[in-house]
């Protein structure tokens, strides 16, 4: 099965810190409430998010508990050959033979079922996966059928254990989620994020870092100081450690599952990953001129995430009142279907249900009006803007009749390019 090259997006970091939850809420629509009850995982889990042909499709990765990010990276990404095999870990042991760019290293084993994305006996978007037998590793760790090679430090990242440049070619995020509490782990898991960067950044055409303090919340049972101090800690190692590495600085947001925070990072970290943000920007900054338009954004009605918007910044409010739209809008869509019980029933009848003509025009009670249209799969527009702006509701529906054109003409073209 020829294998679909689409962004992957690593989440990294010590046990306990919030991972599964953050994929678990902002990705299925799970209760925050409930994040209790999820269980720790042992294996990566590997998904494919909105949906199955959706033309902005992403792989997520919760990586298990740990402070060895690279020897997690290696064991999520291996390369595969022509069959999609697996033929090795990313970051051979140095003594292994890592033959020229762009072809897989021969260094690792030949076997082992694949982890993560779209190989393997781990279809890419099963439950578990479970780490490659095969994968040649690092350091220590599985060094198995790669002879004996000197093996980089784990952690260190160093070149010599590094597979040819170049090897990966879709765009990769790797997310370091740190428990804004767990001041003792801050230090080595920031030192071993950076690491692991540098690493990446060998390997991979396109990475990108961000970090996550998350458990930024009063339930946290931490202080709203101590919180800020540690979150400013973490600026501080992180900031100084990619200086020193001559990365580029990357961000450090705070986030929490009990509000929009972690729904507004996940959202920006994604738009630096995801085909076409620039090109849905430039259209939604035309389609805002031309309509006299307060924000136009592109959202999946699914997560939440809002993937393009124009040059204008999201605040907290235009972004709670678009999702409690998005909201409002699945509940009506949804309310006389006894289908739709759970969340992922009622997106599936409102997409059944939903044409290009879905549409929700809503007057607020101060000057603004929302509007809601329907573009692709579960791609969904949401403009503010003023009611005197909404005098002529025929010209904004020919214009949105062209955004939406140019819309689907990009996705059009993506998937030629693909
Ligand atoms: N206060 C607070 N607690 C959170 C938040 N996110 C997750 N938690 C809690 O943190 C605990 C650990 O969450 P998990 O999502 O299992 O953490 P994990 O990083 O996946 O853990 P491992 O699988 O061991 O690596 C759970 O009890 C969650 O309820 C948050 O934003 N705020
Ligand atoms: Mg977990």
């Amino acid at each position: 099965m020829e294998s679909i090259s689409i962004p992957k997006l690593v989440l990294l970091g010590p046990k306990r810190s919030g991972k599964s939850s953050i994929r678990h809420i902002v990705f299925e629509r799970g209760n925050p409430n409930e994040a209790f009850l999820i269980e720790q995982n042992t294996v990566p889990i590997s998904r494919i998010y909105p949906f199955e042909g959706d033309p902005m499709q992403f792989e997520v990765i919760d990586c298990p508990g740990s402070t060895d990010y690279l020897e997690d990276l290696n064991s999520v990404l291996q390369t595969k050959d022509a069959e999609g095999n697996v033929i090795s870990g990313l970051f051979s042991p140095s003594g292994a033979s890592a033959s020229g760019t762009g072809g897989a290293a021969a260094g690792g084993a030949t076997s082992g079922p694949g982890v993560g994305s779209n190989g393997g006996n781990s279809g890419a978007s099963g439950s578990g996966v479970t780490p490659g037998a095969g994968a040649a590793g690092i350091g220590a760790s599985s060094a198995t059928g790669a002879g004996s090679g000197a093996g980089a430090a784990a952690g260190a990242g160093s070149a010599t254990g590094l597979n040819a440049a170049g090897l990966i070619h879709e765009p990769l995020g790797l997310v370091l989620v740190l428990d804004a509490q767990d001041e003792e782990n801050f230090r080595d898991a920031c030192e071993s994020f950076i690491a692991t960067a540098v690493a990446a950044r060998k390997v991979a055409v396109d990475v990108s870092c961000s970090v996550l303090v998350h458990k930024m919340d009063a339930d946290s049972g931490l202080a709203d100081e101590s919180r800020q101090d540690n979150l400013s800690q973490i600026r501080t190692m992180i900031h100084e450690g990619m200086q020193r590495e001559g990365l580029p600085q990357v961000p450090v947001l705070a986030t929490s599952i009990f509000d929009h925070t972690i729904f507004d990072a996940l959202s920006r970290i994604l738009q630096r990953l995801l085909p076409h943000v620039s090109e849905l920007e430039k259209l939604l900054n035309n389609f805002l001129t031309s309509c006299s338009l307060n924000k136009a954004v592109i959202f999946d009605i699914f997560s939440k995430l809002y993937f393009a918007s124009d040059r204008s910044p999201m605040d907290v409010h235009v972004y709670t009142l678009c999702t409690d739209l998005i909201e409002v809008v699945l509940d009506m869509s949804s309310i006389y279907d006894p289908r739709c019980r759970t969340d992922e029933e009622k997106v599936e009848r409102v997409f059944a249900g939903m044409d290009q003509d879905a549409k929700s025009v809503i007057r607020l009670s101060n000057q603004f009006v929302l509007y809601f249209r329907h573009i692709s799969h579960g791609l969904v527009l949401l403009c503010l803007l003023n009611k005197e702006s909404y005098t002529q509701p025929g010209l904004m529906e020919q214009n949105f009749a062209t955004l939406r054109a140019n819309i689907l003409n990009v996705f059009g073209t993506a998937s030629k390019n693909v």
